[in-house]
Formats: structure tokens, sequence, C-alpha cells
């Protein structure tokens, strides 16, 4: 009898004292693989071996191997049985003109606070000081010790030419940008549990992904103080990593730790 393989989801590590990666759209693809209770097992993933050089990438089944996250959540949504018989689609039977309201933020969101978030972590020389022994632990994983110090050095400058292309190139306009797409993002949650009301739904999860990274960005900046003001943004971050059964430290979103 062959032996079915698992799902392999490759993946930049956790940092910041997350329970989950230190890569927003990595983050993205393990709470949709949990939150539809999808059997997986998560690696550490080389970006090497990537079919887009970039994580997150996952290995099928069958043995393909792909990238982009949002491609990775809509073959699981549109073969939802073909991991385990009884998920279905997070999408499924939720409010059309809330779900494409939630699914347009998303759009945003990832490319306004993604940014945000690199420009916070990578450009800052302060965000910069705290992420540096972070990029180095990250690289020590696939190439010798001594190389580590300045690989970092050079992922630092592909994160910055990353982080201005687009609307933070000018960091003022940009921040204003992301922090006007947070403010959005509250009002669609409103006082519901979820962004797309009772249940959370792909939307939920790319959003989740990239607000509590904002969040958890260990240096101040425009877009961590938008959000750390909103309280139903923080309570609806800790339900959906409580959803997907991990415990995150409040403080650590907060600023109180
Ligand atoms: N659009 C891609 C973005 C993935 C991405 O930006 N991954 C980053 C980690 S957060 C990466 O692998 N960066 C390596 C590089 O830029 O060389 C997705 O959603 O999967």
């Amino acid at each position: 009898m062959t032996q079915t393989q698992p799902l392999f989801l490759y993946q930049l590590p956790p940092a910041l004292g997350l329970p989950f990666s230190e890569s927003p759209p990595c983050a993205k693809v393990e709470i949709y693989l949990r939150l539809t209770h999808t059997p997986y097992e998560a690696r550490i993933g080389d970006t090497r071996t990537s079919p887009n050089a970039m994580a997150p990438f996952v290995r099928w089944p069958d043995g393909r191997l792909q990238a982009e996250s949002s491609e990775i959540i809509a073959h699981l949504e549109a073969n939802s049985g073909l991991l385990s018989p009884t998920r279905s689609p997070l999408d499924q039977d939720l409010d059309p003109e809330r779900l494409s309201r939630a699914r347009a933020l998303a759009t945003l969101i990832e490319e306004v606070a993604y940014d945000a978030c690199l420009h916070d972590r990578f450009v800052s020389p302060e965000g910069w000081r705290l992420q540096r022994p972070i990029t180095r632990e990250l690289v020590a994983h696939f190439i010798p010790a001594p190389l580590a110090a300045p690989a970092a050095e050079v992922i630092r400058l592909q994160q910055i030419r990353r982080a201005a292309r687009g609307p933070m190139r000018h960091p003022s306009s940009g921040y204003r940008l992301a922090c006007d797409a947070i403010d959005q993002v509250e009002a669609l949650l409103g006082n519901d549990a979820y962004l797309t009301g009772e249940r959370p739904s792909t939307a939920d999860c790319s959003i989740w992904a990239h607000l509590i990274h904002t969040a958890a960005t260990p240096n101040d900046s425009p877009t961590r103080r938008t959000l750390r003001r909103s309280r139903p943004l923080l309570d609806w971050l800790l339900r959906l990593a409580s959803d997907a059964g991990w415990t995150v430290d409040p403080g650590i979103l907060n600023g109180e730790r």
C-alpha cells in the first residue's frame, strides 16, 4: 500500500516571541490551514528551493511545489476535500457583499501594510538594530555561520529595495495610506467577531497575518500606533490566533510586555 504524503508547508521560522512565522505571507497560509483543520507538516523553507524564490511554498501530496500564499489558499479553497474529507471552503456561504469588501481590503493591506512593515524592520535604523539578530539567525539555517552576518546585510539591502517598490517610496504618504487601510479594517469589523461576520474568511487570514506583525514589531511606527489604539482590532487579532490554537501574549501586541 502506498503511503499518502502529507502537505508540507515551507516557511520562515517564528520570531519576536510569536508562535508562528516571522513572515506575514507564511503566517497567512498557516492560519488558513489551522482554521480549516487541514493536516500539514510545517518545515523551515529555504527560498533557494522555492518555485518563486520566496516563502511560503508548499509541496502538495502529489509532489508538486507551489508558491504564492494567495494561490496556495485559492487551490485549497477550490479543492476543499483534497486533504481532509470533512473540510469546507472557508469562504463558503458568507455574505457576498461583505466578503468582497473584505477581499478588497486584504489586497490593499497586503500591499501597503506589508511594505510599511518592511520599512519598519529593515529601513528604519532602530528597526534594523532589532531585526538584524533575527535575520542573522534565519540565514544561519541555510549557510555557514561565519557568513550569516554579511548575508544579513545583503538581505537588508534587498528588503529596503522591496519596501520602496510602492507607496513606501515616500514614507510619510505611504504610512498615511497604510494607517487609513487599518482604519478601514476596523470599520469593516464593527462589532462583529470577524471581518466577514460570525465566521472568519480567507480575507481574515490575510489581513490578520499582516496586522499581527504590524502590532508585534518591536519599534514604534505610525502603523503600529494606529493598530495599538484599536481595542476591537487587538481583540480580533488575539481571537483568530486563539481559534488557530496559538497562544499569543497580548503584551507583545499592545506594548505592555
Ligand atoms: N507574494 C508572495 C510574497 C512572499 C514574500 O514576500 N516572502 C518573503 C518573506 S516575508 C520572502 O520570501 N522574501 C525573500 C526574498 O525576498 O528574497 C506571497 O504572498 O507568497
